[in-house]
């Protein structure tokens, strides 16, 4: 019985001494809960950047019941990595006329790469049901034709 209670007592204090410690490592050492890699630039809004000749990124953000950035422009034959990521619920993006299908998952980076050959409208759509205005999220990507001679 005795026993019993020195060893309880032990516990409860090693448990109070592991509570001061991580009380000292967020004030002495600003330790803090992991943050998530989608709340951080450059994954909080939607954009696309020329990062090569006739190369493209482009940053889906998507959020009910929209895609940001709602549409953009490449010249054909463009080749496009494409990055998506949610800011609530589990959405998809597909694109027909492509092989892109994704999924935005909370918390993670999806990632695609697409080349766009043919000029055209193509329609970026939700696949995954997330809510009353699922049916009309979409964004468009237009894709130009290039004048010959261009340089692309
Ligand atoms: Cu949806």
């Amino acid at each position: 019985m005795r026993g019993e209670r020195a060893v309880l007592g032990l516990s409860l204090v090693f448990v109070v001494f592991l509570f001061v410690l991580l009380l000292f490592a967020r004030s002495a050492y600003g330790v803090d809960l992991p943050g998530c890699l989608t709340d951080v630039e450059p994954y909080t809004k939607g954009a696309i950047e020329q990062i090569a000749a006739n190369r493209y990124q482009l940053r889906y953000v998507a959020k009910m019941w929209t895609f940001d950035p709602p549409e953009v422009r490449v010249p054909a034959g463009a080749e496009v990595d494409l990055y998506l990521v949610t800011q609530d619920v589990v959405h998809g993006l597909q694109i027909p006329g492509t092989n892109v299908n994704l999924m935005a998952v909370p918390g993670a980076i999806a990632y695609t790469k697409v080349k766009f050959t043919r000029p055209g409208t193509y329609y970026v759509r939700c696949h995954e049901f997330c809510g009353a205005g699922h049916q009309f999220m979409e964004a468009r990507i237009i894709v130009e034709e290039t004048s010959p001679g261009a340089n692309q």
